[in-house]
């Protein structure tokens, strides 16, 4: 049971990352700044560690049905960044601390964090060019990645956001799947799906 829906999440994350390209909303635009005109909800989120060092800034605004978000943070392990809205609307996320590290390797992973921040609601990553120690993007998004409206979502602050990407096996790099080297799918040693940072969605 706990093998099969851990393979099924690890394959959807990764299919999620593969096929981020092609299917993120997502458009880089230049920074600039908001005018002030017209009803903007806005939402930010200080990203804080989880498993690794590091810290960011994430900032949201919904508008004319899109939703905006500039993502900064840095001080990460080198490497692959998947990042993502997590929540549920019916309660109201959290980041884990080390409690979540149920089997007491010294992470918490993407399955054991679950109960915190829950299941991934928007992809905010456009793949495998989310690499490096810093993050800095802007990007507008037209729905979950369910493809249900974003107004679906409810209020915003009862989500979190998740940068993940970990360096476990010591190499610098946060981009092995399997890095107890056994072939098994496991979150406990997988990298790219690890939650590096976390930040808990609140009204700005
Ligand atoms: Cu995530």
């Amino acid at each position: 049971m706990r093998r099969s829906s851990t393979s099924l999440l690890l394959a959807s994350l990764l299919t999620a990352v593969a096929g981020a390209g092609a299917t993120a909303q997502a458009h880089d635009r230049t920074e600039h700044d908001d005018d002030g005109h017209g009803r903007a909800d806005r939402f930010e989120a200080e990203l804080e560690p989880v498993n690794a060092d590091g810290d960011g800034r994430v900032r949201l605004r919904k508008r004319d049905g899109k939703l905006v978000v500039k993502l900064k943070a840095k001080g990460l392990d080198d490497g692959i960044h998947i990042a993502h809205i997590h929540g549920m609307a019916q309660a109201q996320s959290e980041c884990p601390g080390s409690s979540f590290d149920t089997d007491g390797n010294g992470v918490v992973d993407l399955l054991e964090g679950l109960p915190a921040y829950g299941p991934v609601q928007v992809t905010l990553s456009d793949g495998l060019s989310d690499v490096g120690t810093r993050l800095k993007y802007r990007r507008s998004y037209t729905q979950r990645d369910n493809g249900d409206s974003l107004e679906s979502l409810g209020d915003l602050s009862q989500y979190a956001i998740v940068v993940h990407g970990v360096d476990l096996d010591h190499d610098h790099m946060a981009t092995n799947t399997d890095a107890a080297g056994d072939g098994q799918p496991n979150p406990a040693d997988n990298e790219i799906s690890m939650p590096a940072l976390c930040g808990v969605i609140e009204v700005d």
